[in-house]
């Protein structure tokens, strides 16, 4: 009972003085009443402050308990046990000794904590009974486990009806009773069906944090929190209009076309703006959305505000595109908007990420971008950029990378503070319906690995959609983390507008048909709640309605489509004003000896104070001290140098991928840990100078599809940033084949936005089995899009030119100093590509692969081709064989023609930028040697590696006089064989079949 006093003494100053003189006879009674002791005294202390307040409060047993004690009852004879409520059970008696009165008081208790698991289990579970689905047909599956709230349920408690109009005290983890602390289990259970169970469900009881769950229930218990105002419900009536008749419009416009109405989910452009309004209120200044085909032009039209006349042309498909490149359909296109907020009364710039069809592949680059946002403008909290992401229920609950993107959201180089998900749950995928389309529940149950609170809401209720989106924008701005809203739905059409549902789901849309449009609903419910009249609604419709027939007029006025009008990432500054580059060369990419001296020695170095490094690691930057001595740079200092120098110059550098910042193969240490001290690291590249920019180097998650997305994502915000995504194998590339194709590689020519984003594949054929051994050369160089049939004409700075006319650059560096070129290149080119390297293993450390300063200095820059220079190139008319590479194979190919003595007679040339295809270059090494056969030799296998791509390129390059012979590995399925010996075997026979002469004697 010291919890007792403490709590009503402090609680209740004006009773201590009463309280003292009570208090001395309690405590001598407590010991004398067998249930005042170990874990009910808790309980105890709650029930008597309880009825200090109003003795109502509590059960009558009680009320005679406290009344006895405070009276001085005898010793250990203070309880009294009540009179029944439905009258004294048989063989009751009515005032019992103390020890007989036992079992009713610990009814009491039992009943006490019943309450208490009936209220946690309504915020557990509430939500299994919540009326979600606006078609009442229900299709998320409890795997059939029986109710375990409702009135008809309070059995399961050991809760009877005859306790319905007892009072119970309220735990503190509840907040259905406002001011009061106490209510009759009748009204705790009414007050916790309409918190839980009514249109809103509440999934948040697997959060471990017991503040926000606090925080979630105090948002969805407190009496009367979910009312609206007039003013909030007559805007949401106006957005419904607007969202409803934007659909009609294009419906009775374009009644053929597909378009991916919202018919069905018409609340969600209300819930759209609901966030945006909310988040700007909270500072809030930039937000980046993705979102897949279902209403999007209705998102772009009445949340983004993208004119209306702008996308009633798309639809005009005699309107020829102004701009070069493939163009998208409608419902890709991508949009940047800056504009005032209307309710925050502040600036509030949205952009929707253009993505492909492949449904959630833009989840994790609008999670990059909004990451660079937010990096750029040292928003390190996230407080003024977030990004919300939309989601159908199939697709959210079917793509792997979703959960590859929720596993970014609390990494410290991958955080974007809080996504806010919004799920258009039509309950159906396509013609698929839920219970084949997922094994779990809900669609949403993948966010519950982050512990993000899901709300889900009956979208027929706009009211209810306002107000959960509304406490979700809250949830990102008080906590900054993820939150789901799940808006159930349903889908009024077929999965387009030309779609027949009811040939494979007759049912469903047996419903569907006869349900009332939510507009109708709502604006009669504000009509009879006489928040608006009807005429008021009228006029509202029909003004909406001549918008959409003014912005259609004036459509007609369009003559030309201009893709790059859809940008959604603007790079203000970077092109000239009609978004042509600023210049069409690119300087040197050298740097002065200084500069190499002073970035070589810091990356020598450990520039901070009492820094226990590792023996080895101090041996390895001993290493590399010596080679700067020497004026030599091996890979990891031909990186280093073009990282340090790009940041030197104010660029940012941000490098990711699984394990980069040792480097997979031990040679990069970017980041050196302190070996006495946990978690102490120094970034050496982030020492250089003081006016440098930042160096982000990050272990990323183990993904590629969601890690790469992201990184793309980070490089479409800031043109003047190398972002640079590294695979751990260059095989590991094709689980992010989806981000590859779909953006990197066609990005610009459908959505006009370049990118500049670096690959980094380790590649390499050295014995290690079919996997770990190929980036697939072949696959980049067959999406490349220059022809191979047409010699190019070779005006102007060709070696610029042809790099602005490429879908992205491909390269195989064979030195570190063209490694350190191309990664300068990427960066003073006056337009951005995508850089595909296929980088080295071996080569890391191999002897003859390191570079000079003299290559790196003022004046020298990156080689698209190195032709051959020894003894070959002396006296060219002796050759009698060119043999044309790419890569490490050029190693063993000198190494070989050195054992063979034949250094005068075979050339050997190395084709640097695979893509574009260095035609110029080319012709000079054919014209060069005229008495030459010419021999493409590769280690990867016939159908793999280069051959396909150089083969016809080259044979147009000399204009078809001469076969290209091949020497490499037979065609394949597998990479690389799994065995050593056949590995060595395979490339002795491809380097014989490469120096004998007579190979291809007669092969014609
Ligand atoms: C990765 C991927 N696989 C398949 C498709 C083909 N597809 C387009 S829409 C769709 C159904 C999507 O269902 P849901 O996510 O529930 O969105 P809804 O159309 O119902 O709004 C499918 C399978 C696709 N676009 N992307
Ligand atoms: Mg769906």
């Amino acid at each position: 009972m010291h919890h007792l006093r403490t709590t009503v003494v402090r609680l209740r100053p004006a009773m201590a003085a009463q309280m003292a003189q009570s208090r001395s006879r309690t405590n001598v009674s407590v010991t004398s009443e067998p249930f005042l002791n170990g874990t009910s005294s808790n309980y105890l202390e709650e029930m008597y402050y309880s009825w200090l307040e109003n003795p109502r409060n509590v059960h009558k047993s009680w009320d005679v308990f406290f009344r006895n004690v405070n009276t001085g009852a005898p010793v250990g004879a203070a309880y009294q046990s009540p009179p029944p409520l439905g009258g004294l059970p048989e063989g009751l008696s009515r005032v019992q000794a103390p020890m007989g009165a036992q079992p009713n008081v610990d009814k009491l208790v039992k009943d006490h904590l019943a309450v208490q698991s009936l209220i946690r289990a309504y915020q557990v579970r509430g939500h299994h009974i919540a009326k979600l689905d606006p078609l009442g047909i229900s299709c998320v599956d409890f795997d059939d486990t029986p109710c375990t709230v409702g009135f008809q349920n309070v059995g399961l408690y050991g809760l009877a009806e005859s306790d319905m109009d007892m009072v119970f005290k309220l735990p503190t983890t509840t907040f259905i009773g406002g001011s009061k602390s106490a209510l009759p289990l009748r009204e705790i259970i009414r007050r916790l069906e309409m918190s839980y169970c009514q249109h809103i469900g509440v999934e948040f009881m697997f959060i471990n944090d017991v503040e926000q769950c606090q925080w979630i229930r105090q948002k969805f218990e407190t009496p009367g929190i979910m009312q609206s105002t007039l003013e909030e419900k007559r805007t949401l009536l106006a957005r419904m209009i607007r969202s409803t008749r934007f659909e009609e419009f294009l419906q009775r416009k374009w009644s053929s076309e597909k378009r991916f109405g919202l018919e069905g989910c018409e609340s969600l452009i209300p819930a759209l703006k609901t966030i945006i309004d909310k988040s700007s209120q909270c500072g809030v200044e930039s937000v980046i959305m993705g979102m897949p085909h279902r209403g999007r032009l209705n998102v772009l039209a009445n949340v983004i505000r993208k004119e209306l006349e702008q996308i009633f042309c798309q639809f005009d498909s005699k309107l020829e595109a102004a701009d070069e490149g493939s163009g998208d359909v409608k419902y890709h296109l991508g949009m940047y908007h800056r504009r005032m907020n209307r309710v925050s009364d502040r600036y509030i710039t949205m952009s929707l990420m253009a993505n492909p069809s492949h449904l959630e592949a833009v989840d994790p680059v609008v999670q990059g971008k909004t990451k660079a946002e937010q990096f750029y403008s040292g928003d390190v909290q996230g407080k003024k950029v977030m990004s919300v992401l939309l989601h159908g229920d199939a697709a959210f609950a079917g793509q792997g990378v979703v959960y590859e993107t929720f596993h970014l959201s609390d990494l410290p180089s991958y955080t974007t503070h809080g996504t806010i998900h919004v799920v258009v749950n039509n309950q159906i995928g396509f013609t698929t319906d839920p219970r084949m389309a997922r094994s779990s529940a809900y669609p949403t149950d993948i966010a519950r690995v982050v512990s993000a609170p899901i709300f889900h809401v009956n979208a027929d209720d706009p009211e209810a959609v306002m107000y959960v989106c509304s406490v979700a924008a809250e949830w990102r701005n008080m906590f900054h983390k993820d939150v789901v809203v799940d808006l159930v739905c349903y889908r009024r059409n077929g999965h387009n507008e030309i779609d027949e549902p009811m040939f494979t789901q007759p049912l469903m849309y047996k419903q569907v048909k006869k349900q009332k449009p939510v507009l109708e609903k709502f604006a009669e419910k504000l009509i009879a709640e006489g928040v608006i009249t009807t005429q008021d609604y009228e006029e509202e419709v029909a003004c909406y309605d001549k918008i959409c027939e003014d912005a259609y007029a004036r459509s007609k006025d369009e003559k030309i489509l201009h893709i790059k009008h859809w940008l959604d990432s603007p790079w203000l500054g970077f092109f000239t004003p009609d978004g042509q580059p600023k210049t069409m060369s690119c300087p040197s990419t050298g740097i002065s000896e200084d500069e190499l001296k002073h970035i070589g020695n810091i990356a020598a170095s450990v520039p901070e104070e009492d820094f226990m490094l590792h023996g080895g690691l101090s041996r390895i930057l001993k290493g590399r001290g010596n080679l700067v001595d020497q004026r030599l740079c091996d890979w990891a200092l031909g990186e280093y140098m073009a990282f340090g120098s790009l940041l030197k110059q104010g660029v940012h550098v941000r490098l990711s991928g699984q394990d980069v910042e040792r480097g997979t193969f031990s040679h990069r240490h970017h980041v050196l840990h302190d070996q006495h001290k946990d978690r102490r690291t120094c970034i050496p590249m982030n020492h250089l100078s003081h006016d440098q920019a930042t160096y982000t180097v990050c272990n990323s998650s183990l993904s590629e599809y969601g890690v790469l997305g992201f990184e793309l994502g980070f490089s479409m915000a800031n043109p003047n940033a190398l972002v640079l995504w590294e695979a751990q194998f260059g095989d590991f590339h094709n689980t992010a084949q989806c981000i590859i194709d779909q953006f990197i590689s066609s990005g610009h020519a459908k959505w006009v936005r370049q990118n500049g984003i670096v690959l980094l594949l380790p590649h390499g054929m050295e014995g290690m089995g079919p996997e770990h051994s190929s980036a697939r050369p072949e696959r980049f160089l067959q999406m490349c899009n220059d022809d191979p049939d047409v010699f190019p004409n070779l005006s102007g700075d060709f070696a610029v030119l042809q790099l602005y006319d490429c879908n992205w650059i491909v390269v195989n560096c064979s030195t570190p100093a063209n490694y350190f070129h191309v990664l300068r290149r990427q960066m003073l080119l006056p337009f951005r590509k995508p850089l595909v390297v296929f980088t080295p293993k071996s080569l890391l450390r191999h002897p003859e692969a390191k570079s000079s300063f003299d290559d790196m200095l003022p004046g020298t820059h990156f080689k698209r081709l190195i032709p051959d220079g020894g003894s070959a190139a002396a006296i060219p008319d002796r050759v009698k064989r060119v043999i044309f590479c790419s890569g490490k194979i050029y190693y063993e190919l000198t190494r070989e023609r050195a054992n063979r003595g034949m250094d005068d007679i075979v050339a050997i040339v190395r084709i640097e930028q695979l893509s574009p295809f260095p035609f110029d270059l080319v012709k000079a090494e054919t014209n060069r040697y005229p008495n030459a056969d010419l021999v493409w030799c590769q280690e990867e296998h016939k159908n793999q590696g280069y051959y396909n791509y150089v083969k016809p390129r080259i044979r147009t390059t000399i204009g078809g006089k001469q076969p290209i012979w091949y020497a490499g590995r037979e065609p394949a399925a597998a990479p690389a064989t799994g065995n050593k010996q056949t590995h060595l075997t395979e490339l002795q026979r491809l380097l014989d079949a490469a120096f004998n002469l007579d190979t291809f004697s007669g092969k014609l």
